[in-house]
């Protein structure tokens, strides 16, 4: 394959709200696409009854997915619960397991959730100015823990493409529930 080359260009990043300019694509998920990853289903189908409300959504400057491009985006998450449980994205690996990420946290509180196929999990702790490394070959979803919304700059290779199905099959390990006493991480076995 022929990479087309790219221009150096700059972007402009909100540091607030997360807006990315100049983006060129712009993907939200909605509550529904969580569907078969929250502990409480029934609670998903009455938000998704009740408008269906975009959980995040994600601002990208694209450039040729090939070895050597740099992906850069942002995500903002909005804060909420699903039953008692934070909103967060969908989550996948990377279909290249050898393409990492970094997270750069601009807005609100978060975690990030990560796990790898020899069982291994991790989670890491996502505010302003915390930088998130995800080494290759680690699934990753990030939770709004935080009263407003949650918003990072990620930036990966261009290779890395994603895989969703693997983890949607498996699972998350753990789910982070909000208690009266904060967010609390639980095994996914612990239910509710
Ligand atoms: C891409 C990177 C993020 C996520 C975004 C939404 O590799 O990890 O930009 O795509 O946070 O998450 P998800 O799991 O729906 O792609
Ligand atoms: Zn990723």
């Amino acid at each position: 394959m022929i990479a087309i080359p790219v221009l150096p260009f700059i972007l402009t990043v909100d540091l607030e709200s997360g807006w990315m300019e100049p983006h060129t694509s712009r993907l939200e998920r909605r509550a529904s696409a969580l569907r078969g990853q929250v502990a409480d289903a029934p609670a998903l189908e009455r938000l998704v009854a009740d408008g269906d409300p975009v959980v995040y959504e994600v601002l990208q400057r694209d450039v040729p997915e090939v070895t050597g491009q740099l992906i850069c985006c942002t995500t903002v998450i909005q804060a909420g619960t699903v039953g008692a449980e934070y909103f967060m994205t969908k989550g996948h690996y990377h279909a290249d397991r050898t393409a990492g990420e970094v997270y750069l946290g601009l807005r609100g509180r978060g975690l990030v959730l990560l796990q790898n196929e020899d069982g291994d999990t991790e989670e890491l702790a996502l505010g302003r100015g915390g930088l998130a490394y995800v080494p290759p070959g680690w699934a990753h979803r990030t939770v709004n823990t935080g009263e407003g919304p949650l918003s990072f700059l990620a930036v990966y290779p261009g290779q890395a493409g994603h895989d969703y199905a693997t983890i949607e099959h498996t699972g998350f390990a753990h789910r982070v529930i909000s208690t009266s006493g904060g967010p609390v991480v639980r095994p996914k076995e612990a239910g509710r």
